[in-house]
């Protein structure tokens, strides 16, 4: 039986949900952003072969003795199995965080050229130790997913540790400056999160990293959890797969914080990744959340900066949550009804957000279309100025504002 399947939840009825996003742009902004390219007629997710990132030199922009570990860091943890867009969502976050102008509903608190990256250096070796903060070249950072190049799976030896600072005006007239350090370790689903079981070592990383993060992203792609009736055979073992791993990786978290007598509250928000990804049943959510902002982001991008654009955006993330919360409710699979609720740590059940950080289709498209690889002079062209856009991914990053300045949640 196909345990997942759903009907449609009825998004648009009663009040409108997203209304937000769904007034028509003023017609002078539309032309900002290029349509995007039809699909192709079969899209393959790609086997992905493309190198590690390996940092050079000329990645640093300087080399600073800063130390990577500051006591006030308020820690992100971003976590889930193998394959669930963990690094795609990191990449997508510092891009729309950079320019704090398009920075959507971040716009109101970062300052001007308010987000900094960092990358720890490691001591004597001990991955979990981690030393130095070198400063990253933002512009190298992102030129990969700027340009549509697939990432790499994340294995074990090329984890990496980032500090992302963004530095944010708080206060009623938001004169008061300070910095908030989201601090995320790149792991690696098969090598490290989802294991069947840790090794001393691996437990201390994951005690250094997740321990004292008070925002846990747990990472599910929608697609997973709610799969349209026509997936393939293929697509059904490796949607088990994903459940089996965030059930794996919940399950170290908890391992991890009774090991430690953990009781404090952390706050959690399943990221329903790829949402753009047409494997999804909800397609009405897609239609409204999600496409509006993939076709045209600009025109969306200005209306959240404004103080009542925000404020909106908390509202419509909360009802769109709540819909979500019913949907896996209603879900006649067990393994799905209870994901919401195996993610409550004390601090109440988790935000639920529908996000994509890139539009897979596009993706594959052009990996099938330029099979000589990303230095055809065609696909450079193409991707010139027609960059992807993150959808919702800044959600997170809002709510551990919010959460780190006990506002608005
Ligand atoms: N449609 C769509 N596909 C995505 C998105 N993000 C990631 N993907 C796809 O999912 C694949 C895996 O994404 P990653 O970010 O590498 O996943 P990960 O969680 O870091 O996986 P590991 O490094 O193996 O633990 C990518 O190569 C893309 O094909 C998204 O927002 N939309
Ligand atoms: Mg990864």
């Amino acid at each position: 039986m196909d345990d997942g399947e759903k009907k449609d939840v009825p998004w648009d009825e009663g009040e409108n949900v997203v209304r937000m996003i769904q007034v028509p742009p003023p017609a002078r902004l539309v032309p900002v952003v290029p349509p995007l390219a039809e699909p192709p007629h079969e899209a393959e997710t790609a086997e992905v072969t493309t190198e590690p990132p390996v940092y050079r030199d000329e990645d640093f922009d300087d080399k600073d003795d800063e130390p990577f570990d500051r006591p006030n860091a308020h820690k992100l943890g971003i976590i889930g199995g193998k394959g669930v867009g963990k690094t795609y969502l990191f990449q997508a976050m510092f891009y729309r965080c950079f320019a704090g102008e398009q920075a959507g509903a971040l716009t109101r608190y970062l300052e001007r050229d308010g987000a900094h990256l960092f990358i720890a250096t490691g001591a004597n070796n001990q991955f979990v130790k981690t030393g130095k903060a070198r400063t990253l070249n933002r512009v190298n950072f992102i030129k990969k997913y700027e340009n549509w190049e697939r990432l790499a799976s994340t294995t074990k030896v090329v984890q990496q540790w980032y500090r992302c600072r963004l530095l944010y005006r708080t206060g009623l007239l938001g004169r008061s400056r300070t910095a908030m350090d989201v601090e995320f370790l790149d792991a690696s689903g098969e090598g490290l999160l989802e294991l069947g079981s840790l090794s001393a070592s691996d437990r201390e990383v994951w005690e250094r990293a997740y321990l004292d993060a008070r925002v846990m992203v747990f990472c599910l792609p929608l697609w997973g959890a709610f799969p349209a009736s026509t997936l393939t055979e293929e697509d059904w073992e490796i949607r088990q797969s994903l459940i089996v791993g965030l059930e794996q990786v919940v399950n170290h978290y908890k391992d991890m914080r009774r090991r430690n007598s953990r009781t404090d509250r952390v706050s959690t928000i399943l990221a329903l990744t790829m949402a753009d990804d047409r494997r999804s049943a909800l397609r009405a959510l897609h239609d409204s959340w999600i496409n509006p902002y993939l076709q045209s982001p600009y025109p969306i991008l200005k209306q959240l900066r404004r103080e009542t654009g925000v404020a909106r955006y908390i509202a419509n993330a909360r009802r769109i949550s709540e819909a979500l919360h019913a949907e896996f409710a209603s879900s006649r699979a067990p393994k799905i009804a209870n994901i919401p609720g195996n993610l409550d740590f004390g601090g109440g059940e988790p935000w639920i957000v529908p996000m994509s950080a890139i539009h897979g289709e596009r993706l594959d498209y052009l990996d099938n279309k330029y099979k000589d690889g990303i230095d055809d002079p065609a696909r450079r062209m193409e991707v010139r100025d027609a960059a992807p856009t993150p959808v919702h991914v800044e959600l997170p990053l809002l709510l551990a504002l919010c959460e780190r300045e006990n506002a608005l949640m």
